[in-house]
């Protein structure tokens, strides 16, 4: 979806920009990282079975079109027992550790430790909530394609579980961070509206800007906290889809800052363990004001079209 510009040979001259106008326009095909191949420090990195599993599932998320069926994964004794795992030990901490919202929502969806939920069945009880829809993915998106998703309500979501050795703490998306993690804090119209707004800044905007709205959605959609009745409770998906970052979390020695999408953000990694520092929002209407403050400040650039 990206071309080279014509004219001028020089490595500075921007690649032309398209901007999709629906989400047939997103393509979820160009992998990165862990989905196409997993790093020695994965868990599941000397597993040949568990390599062999994910291919199959990638598969039928590169075979989706939008619109379609998702198609259900018959998943493994082995893959319902780490859901279940993952689960039951979170569960015991979202009444004190998670905010509001995300307790208000969760019920919706559900959740059984012996069953893990199928995609299609997610983003229709999600559509509901909030409009937003599912959209299966093999593994980790480019940052453009994905951010991109999320202005059209669409959440990419990969469907493999992650490894057995390590319930309660992976590197990378799994079906586990995106149904719990993700998932009810989306049927939150104004945490929704927030992520959206996200995505509709990436429409068009350039190489480094991409990169900062990766950050900013990494500082907030991924591990934001928030203040609620002056204690600090966790909506970001990747603190509450893994128990051992949301216990992290709750000893409250990482360091706090107030979220401020204008200021440079610090550097992310899939590689670092538990976050040592959070960004507070104050509010989810607060959260919602900053960033579509700061995506009206992004203006496409010349070579958007
Ligand atoms: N660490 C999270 C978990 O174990 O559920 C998964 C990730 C979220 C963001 C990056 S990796
Ligand atoms: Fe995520």
């Amino acid at each position: 979806s990206t071309a080279t510009a014509p004219s001028k040979a020089s490595s500075s001259v921007p690649s032309i920009i398209k901007i999709p106008r629906s989400i047939h326009e997103v393509d979820n095909g160009k992998i990165l990282g862990f989905g196409a191949e997993l790093s020695e420090d994965h868990p599941g990195f000397h597993d040949e079975a568990y390599k062999q599993r994910r291919v199959m599932i990638a598969n039928i998320a590169r075979q989706h079109e939008v619109g379609e069926f998702i198609p259900r994964i018959d998943y493994t004794p082995e893959e319902v027992a780490v859901w279940g795992t993952a689960l039951s030990k979170l569960k015991a901490l979202f009444p004190s550790h998670a905010c509001a919202e995300f307790n208000a929502a969760l019920p919706k969806f559900n959740f059984r430790e012996d069953e893990v939920p199928q995609l299609q069945d997610i983003s229709e009880v999600l559509q509901q909530s909030s409009g937003w829809q599912v959209r299966p993915v093999a593994g980790l998106m480019h940052p453009r394609d994905f951010l991109n998703g999320l202005a059209f309500k669409y959440f990419h979501s990969t469907q493999y579980m992650r490894h057995a050795s390590k319930p309660h703490y992976t590197p990378e998306p799994d079906v586990v961070h995106e149904l719990i993690g993700h998932v009810p804090m989306l049927a939150n119209p104004t945490f929704a509206e927030m992520v959206q707004a996200i995505g509709v800044a990436s429409l068009g905007a350039d190489e480094k800007q991409i990169w900062h709205l990766t950050k900013v959605y990494w500082y907030t959609v991924e591990f934001g906290v928030v203040r609620e009745a002056g204690e600090i409770k966790a909506f970001g998906s990747g603190i509450l889809s893994s128990f051992g970052e949301l216990e992290h979390m709750g000893q409250g020695r990482a360091e706090l800052a107030p979220f401020d999408p204008f200021s440079t953000q610090p550097k992310m990694s899939y590689k670092d363990g538990y976050q040592r520092r959070y960004f507070v929002l104050d509010s989810f209407q607060t959260g919602l004001d900053q960033l579509r403050q700061f995506a009206a400040s992004i203006k496409p650039g010349v070579s958007a079209r």
